[in-house]
């Protein structure tokens, strides 16, 4: 969070770092707007009271020889007391209720996109676009957050709200969000859009959006979500519609790795998260339908992803390592020494240089301690599995996405 505030242009505010940022939409410019309405009535209520208050104080001093008033109920100063806060109150509550209401209204939206929250992580879908793909910490941002990693946090840009994948979104066009989690409550919040919603398991809020200017928008996740809860930035790009249409073309066709993002095993992954299990219990369905509908168009994609020729070792492993950096170097450190005894080293491990399925499956499914990673697409499992079987003295084998999903099946 002190990154956060610590540097203002991150956030592209514009104005003070100090204050709240005006932002980049129509809703945003009200709520700046409403910040600052209720600012200088607070500053004007302290004015007055503060001045009355001094003033009392020093011009009825007892060294003076002030003699205090003896009275009892006064109705005029109880009316006065009463109906001026009141005032005061409904005058703010007025415009903030219109602004509330317009936040509020979904209708006619353009673009849908559906955000699930994970520990820790964001996941993007574009509705009906076939378009799918995870957002985690940048890699820069990561390594240097391991402890004792020896990197100047200052010298890395845009540390700790920075991501591998942005949120790309159009400008000019109203967007719906559709916001919900896979394990426990996240929550949605990027500043310059005024968009700040939790992310329920088993609930879906809605929440919309339309961008005035093309620009890079940073936030946070918003609720304390477990360890990594710090680890989870957003950054929405928003781009030209032109630039727009073009980029999702180019996801479409799988010209990036992120299209072919397998669906989601909602199930396995929300069950090896127990705090997500008794709030969401009761609730469980309608989310679960939405994960289906939303999964259902994906599978062609995921399905022709085996087709497509093999990788060469050299783009397994660079895309390995990054991988790795996301989501294992938390546990097995970035170095494969782990932290024994829990989190067993991967240099020199007998798992990892026994069969390649044995460290598939281990992924795949988890054991014990260690979370199952079905949400990561073939290609990254492949990628990360041959880093690790390729690094630190291990004996090296390349897997590929055929191979994870084979044993997908
Ligand atoms: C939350 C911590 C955590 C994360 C994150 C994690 N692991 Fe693990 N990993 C473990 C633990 C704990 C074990 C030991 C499991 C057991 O045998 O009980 C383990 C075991 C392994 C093993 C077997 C090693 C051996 O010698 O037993 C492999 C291989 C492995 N993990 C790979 C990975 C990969 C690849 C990733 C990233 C996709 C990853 N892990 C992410 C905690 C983690
Ligand atoms: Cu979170």
């Amino acid at each position: 969070m002190s990154s956060l505030f610590a540097s203002g242009s991150a956030l592209a505010y514009t104005g003070s770092k100090w204050n709240m940022p005006e932002g980049v939409t129509e809703i945003s410019h009200e709520v700046h707007h409403l910040h600052m309405m209720a600012f200088w009535v607070c500053v004007a209520i302290g004015v007055v009271v503060f001045g009355a208050m001094f003033y009392s104080v020093f011009a009825h001093r007892k060294s003076k020889g002030a003699v205090a008033a003896k009275f009892h109920e006064s109705t005029l100063v109880e009316i006065i007391w009463t109906g001026i806060p009141f005032l005061i109150l409904i005058g703010m509550a007025i415009p903030a209720a219109a602004t509330l209401v317009k936040m509020d209204n979904t209708h006619n939206a353009e673009l849908n996109i559906k955000i699930t929250g994970y520990q820790w992580k964001w996941q993007y879908e574009y509705l009906g676009e076939d378009v799918s793909y995870f957002s985690t910490l940048a890699s820069a941002s990561n390594k240097a957050r391991q402890l004792n990693s020896g990197i100047d946090v200052n010298t890395v840009p845009n540390y700790l709200v920075d991501v591998d994948h942005e949120l790309v979104l159009p400008v000019g066009k109203k967007i719906r969000f559709l916001i919900t989690s896979n394990d426990v409550i996240h929550a949605w919040w990027v500043p310059a859009i005024a968009v700040k919603k939790d992310a329920i398991p088993g609930y879906i809020n809605e929440i919309w959006t339309k961008i005035d200017e093309p620009g890079t928008y940073r936030g946070v996740c918003a609720e304390l979500c477990g360890r990594d809860h710090g680890f989870m930035p957003i950054v929405v790009r928003a781009l030209p519609e032109e630039d727009f249409k073009a980029w999702l073309a180019e996801q479409k066709k799988g010209g990036q790795q992120v299209a072919s993002t397998a669906p989601v095993a909602a199930a396995p992954a929300a069950a090896a998260m127990p705090a997500a299990d008794s709030g969401s219990a009761a609730v469980a369905a309608p989310d679960t339908k939405v994960a289906a509908a939303a999964t259902a168009p994906a599978a062609p994609a995921a399905a022709a992803a085996p087709a497509a020729a093999g990788k060469s070792k050299d783009e397994l492993l660079e895309a390995g390592k990054k991988v790795y950096m996301a989501n294992c170097a938390a546990c097995h450190q970035p170095a494969g020494t782990g932290m024994p005894p829990t989190f067993p080293a991967l240099a020199g491990s007998k798992v990892v240089n026994g069969p390649k399925d044995a460290v598939i499956s281990q992924v795949l499914h988890g054991k014990n301690m260690m979370p199952p990673f079905p949400q990561l697409s073939n290609d990254d499992i492949a990628a990360v599995t041959s880093y690790v079987h390729s690094s630190w003295g291990n004996k090296g084998e390349i897997v590929q996405a055929a191979d994870v999903a084979a044993a997908r099946k």
